[in-house]
């Protein structure tokens, strides 16, 4: 049975720049946009499906979206800014996300790098990838999945959840993808004012934290995001510029 019919309604509330493609199942919209962005596909294509049969994180890891419930989609950029400042479009997904949370009256913070929280509860993961002159921003979010395998009963949480009720999964689509077409625009000259909007909900900043970094684990002081969007750690009373991190968990 088809469960895509709702998402066409996000069609209209796109902003101009952006075009919506829906599938019924792929196996990953990372993957699926990126052969659409080697054919030549433009800046501001927007793939969506409803099912995911490899939907993954970073470093592989399974991304959970049940059908007709969460969201998972993939939006294709061009940007004209250096490659070198790409990574901050992980930056740019959360707060577009943090921001359409927040229009639903649900307060919420950004772990850096790539995952939106409410509470100490993850609602929705981001992952950038970049193939040649461009990147891939995939962002999965939990909007009425009310319950959770296992393993993520602890951790995740959905819109639903913190509403407590359903919500419409095409306006929240279209709510983020407006707030992105800002945000994405802001790894450059304009990152000052981006840097601001996830400093306000870094969810890191003054808390003792433990991570993965290139070269092993860290446990320190988190100071908050540096001028460049890397993350300040405070270890013996030096402070590390972190570009990079796994597993980055709260040490209290
Ligand atoms: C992420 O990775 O959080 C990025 C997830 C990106 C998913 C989107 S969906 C659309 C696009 N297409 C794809 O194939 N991917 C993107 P990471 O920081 O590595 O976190 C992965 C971890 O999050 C897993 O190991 C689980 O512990 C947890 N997790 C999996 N599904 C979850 C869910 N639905 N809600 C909360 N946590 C989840």
């Amino acid at each position: 049975m088809s469960t895509v019919s709702d998402l066409a309604a996000a069609g209209p509330l796109l902003p101009d720049s952006m075009r919506l493609f829906i599938r019924e199942e792929v196996d990953s919209t990372n993957d699926e946009i990126r052969r659409l962005g080697l054919n030549g596909s433009p800046d501001g294509t927007i793939l969506i499906a409803d099912r995911q049969t490899a939907g993954r994180g970073r470093r592989g890891a399974k991304w959970v979206c049940p059908p007709g419930e969460a969201l998972a989609f993939s939006v294709l950029v061009r940007p004209a800014e250096a490659k070198a400042l790409w990574p901050r479009l992980a930056l740019a997904a959360g707060l577009a996300v943090a921001e359409a949370l927040e229009s639903y009256g649900v307060e919420a913070g950004i772990k850096w790098p790539n995952d939106v929280w409410v509470g100490a509860k993850k609602i929705c993961g981001v992952l950038v990838e970049s193939e040649g002159d461009f990147a891939i921003i995939g962002i999965g979010l939990n909007v009425n999945p009310v319950s959770f395998p296992d393993d993520l009963v602890v951790t995740a949480t959905s819109l639903a959840i913190e509403t407590g009720s359903a919500v419409d999964r095409a306006q929240v689509l279209g709510t983020v993808l407006q707030r992105l077409e800002r945000s994405r625009h802001q790894i450059g000259a304009d990152f000052p004012h981006l840097l601001r909007a996830v400093r306000e909900r870094c969810v890191l900043t003054g808390k003792r934290i433990r991570l993965h970094a290139a070269d092993g684990l860290r446990e320190g002081f988190c100071e908050g995001v540096g001028d460049g969007g890397e993350l300040l750690l405070s270890v013996n009373g030096c402070v590390e510029r972190i570009l990079q991190a796994d597993e980055i968990r709260l040490a209290e």
